[in-house]
């Protein structure tokens, strides 16, 4: 499985949040069908967003990148989210990058443009098959979306640079293809393919990169490779909106996971916010989700205090039929509250019962609801 990484020019938002949230309840539903999952992420540490923030606030890039790949490390760590096994950033990865592009232009799939390597898209006879739209569609989301449709002598507007040749005042790195940076598209072709080979099981995002992104490193990927498809499937989580827009970096109406962790909200709190929402939808962040959440947390740890419950073997079976089904999250928790709520309204004897539902919570769904330990010297 590989799941594209951020781009770390700002804190960790809750529409990143859902995202990495909606991979980490696949990874554990499918650890608990005994399947090993080989999960692989990028960070995009060089790239044109994060070197215009840097050059905006007269930060250095590299210390920015770090800081905030920091950040969302602390703040994945604070919802429970399982690490991915490789944890790659862009910048080390110059080398391996570096060495697709070359893989592709020895097979003719790379000309330069004033210095600059661009991939034809016609050399992929699969390209168009991931997202699956119009060309105008996808010549609207490339401008949309980092790519340049309008730069004048690319053979057609919808290809994609490979390699950027040294601009002033940006990094560049040396090749032989002259000084200068990677595209987005190949660093997440080269990542993945050194680690996962050449054909994965899941790519995986938010919605967002469906085009360009994953449809521009699929086939870059394919070409190198010589193997169809890249993924076996490409799973694309929803969009989570803020005062009615997509919540974003760039238009700046974010509700930060750090802030609230600041603010004192329990992380287990924000991920039951998040997870109450089915991944493919999109959805709007009100303050309504977290009081929910909050109360429905509130709720699970009174019942799994309890020394004896109602039988849990049901709810367990039906917890994870609903994750088999399109990680329906939203259901899996609902049946949590029913369990919960004949646990604190009528009760019952099984002994076993609480700690049985605290597990699955916690294996499952990530959110441990026991009780917070007594202070150290306490216990
Ligand atoms: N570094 C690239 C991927 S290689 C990138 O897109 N970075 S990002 O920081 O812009 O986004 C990181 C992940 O969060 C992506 O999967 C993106 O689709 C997802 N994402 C961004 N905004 C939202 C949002 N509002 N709701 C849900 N997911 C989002
Ligand atoms: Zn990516």
């Amino acid at each position: 499985m590989y799941v594209c990484g951020i781009t770390p020019y700002d804190a960790t938002h809750l529409g990143h949040a859902a995202t990495y949230l909606a991979f980490d309840t696949l990874q554990r539903v499918l650890r608990d069908g005994g399947v090993e999952v080989d999960y692989c992420q990028n960070v995009t540490d060089v790239d044109d967003p994060l070197l215009a923030r840097a050059a905006a606030t007269g930060e250095d890039w590299v210390a920015l990148a770090e800081r905030e790949t920091e950040r969302f490390r602390q703040d994945m760590e604070a919802l429970r989210v399982l690490p991915p096994r490789w944890y790659v950033g862009a910048v080390e990865a110059i080398p391996e990058i570096v060495e697709l592009i070359a893989v592709l232009r020895d097979k003719g799939a790379a000309y330069d443009l004033d210095g600059d390597l661009y991939f034809p898209v016609s050399a992929d006879p699969h390209f168009g098959s991931v997202a699956n739209l119009d060309v105008d569609t996808m010549l609207r989301l490339s401008a949309e979306r980092g790519g340049d449709p309008d730069r004048p002598g690319k053979k057609d507007p919808l290809d994609a640079a490979l390699w950027r040749a040294a601009r002033p005042a940006e990094p560049a790195w040396p090749s032989e293809f002259g000084p200068g940076r990677p595209g987005w598209h190949v660093e997440c072709a080269a990542i993945a393919l050194r680690r996962l080979g050449p054909t994965i099981d899941i790519q995986g995002g938010g919605s967002d990169l469906a085009y360009p992104h994953h449809e521009l490193s699929a086939a870059h990927a394919d070409v190198a490779s010589g193997c169809w498809p890249f993924a076996r499937s490409y799973v694309h989580s929803g969009m989570v909106g803020y005062l009615g827009e997509k919540m974003s970096k760039s238009r700046g109406n974010l509700v930060l996971v750090s802030r609230l962790r600041t603010d004192g909200v329990e992380p287990a709190a924000v991920r039951l916010a998040l997870l109450g929402h089915h991944y493919r939808e999109d959805w709007e962040w009100t303050g309504d989700d977290l009081a929910g959440a909050t109360k429905r947390l509130l709720r699970w740890r009174r019942a799994v205090e309890q020394p004896t419950g109602p039988s849990a073997q049901t709810i367990l079976a039906e917890v994870r039929r609903h994750l088999a089904d399109d990680l329906d999250t939203p259901r899996a928790l609902r049946c949590v509250d029913r369990w919960a709520a004949e646990a604190l309204t009528r009760g019952g004897d099984d002994r076993h019962a609480p700690g049985l539902v605290r597990d699955m919570a916690d294996a499952l769904l990530g959110v441990d609801p026991s009780p917070s330990p007594p202070p150290s010297g306490l216990a």
